[in-house]
């Protein structure tokens, strides 16, 4: 992997988002992240500069929200796609363990070297099984590549984490009935807007801190589980952060 991001010193005002850029490009030249996905990152960068680099508070409850909906669920699934597999592979694995959820590779840009490749990063970052391969169910409504999944993953699944979603699959994944919970750092967003519970973070950020919740809310009992989704108010969380990308200090 390019170690470029070890030039950027640690003082540098924006030395966060630098390496989180080298990662995305570190992950296309490791045939992990489309190209697509560089642009992908550049549009979230331009939203998480205007939100200061920071999880708003709003962020953080909704964190805690997805974590009491996937403790709650019987077969949650974190999709992993390639700009999630390049970011946060460590992370992606812990939040399934603490979760008990399954992991799987559902790409926007299918194709079975990347498919192969990202299962393999997984694993080399501690994941036991990566769902996706076998691609023997779909979800309907979409065109062929995008639509498959595996029958005994995110097809069986009724709470699903997508992070960095096409909005066309997140509508579909609804569809279904299930449970979605969306990373978006653009609140306004298909995915973020069709969400159950949308997240409106950085992924770096958002993944590791619903672990953290997942974590505490362990020994959680149903009920309490039950009170922190239904207290939950998705259109207020998107409202919250579309408010404070447009009252940006920085803007
Ligand atoms: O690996 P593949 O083939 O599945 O392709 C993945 C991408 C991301 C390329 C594909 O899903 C895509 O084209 O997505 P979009 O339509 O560009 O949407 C990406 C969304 O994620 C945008 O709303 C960005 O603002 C947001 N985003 C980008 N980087 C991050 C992010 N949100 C959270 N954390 C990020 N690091």
């Amino acid at each position: 992997m390019s170690d470029e991001h070890a030039e950027i010193p640690d003082d540098h005002p924006r030395a966060q988002s630098l390496r989180t850029r080298h990662r995305i490009e570190a992950g296309v030249e490791r045939g992990i992240t489309s190209r697509q996905g560089l642009i992908a990152e550049g549009r979230g960068e331009a939203f998480d500069y205007l939100l200061g680099e920071q999880t708003l508070d709003s962020a953080d409850r909704a964190a805690r929200a997805a974590a009491a909906h996937l403790l709650a669920a019987d077969h949650p699934v974190v999709s992993v796609n390639g700009n999630v597999a390049a970011l946060v592979p460590e992370a992606t694995v812990e939040l399934a363990a603490a979760a008990d959820a399954a992991v799987e590779v559902n790409l926007f840009n299918r194709t079975d070297e990347r498919m192969e490749r990202i299962a393999a990063h997984l694993r080399e970052h501690g994941a036991e099984e990566v769902l996706g391969l076998e691609a023997d169910a779909r979800i309907p409504g979409l065109a062929h590549e995008r639509a498959k999944v595996d029958a005994d993953g995110i097809a069986a699944a009724d709470a699903v984490v997508v992070p960095l979603e096409d909005g066309d699959r997140a509508a579909a994944l609804g569809e279904l009935g299930k449970t979605e919970i969306v990373i978006d750092l653009n609140p306004l967003s298909r995915s973020a807007q069709t969400a159950t519970v949308p997240i409106v973070d950085n992924v770096v950020r958002a993944v590791p801190r619903i672990t953290e919740h997942a974590r505490e809310l362990a020994d959680a009992t149903d009920e309490k589980l039950r009170t922190i989704r239904e207290r939950f108010d998705a259109e207020a969380t998107l409202a919250d952060a579309e408010r404070a990308i447009r009252d940006s200090e920085l803007a």
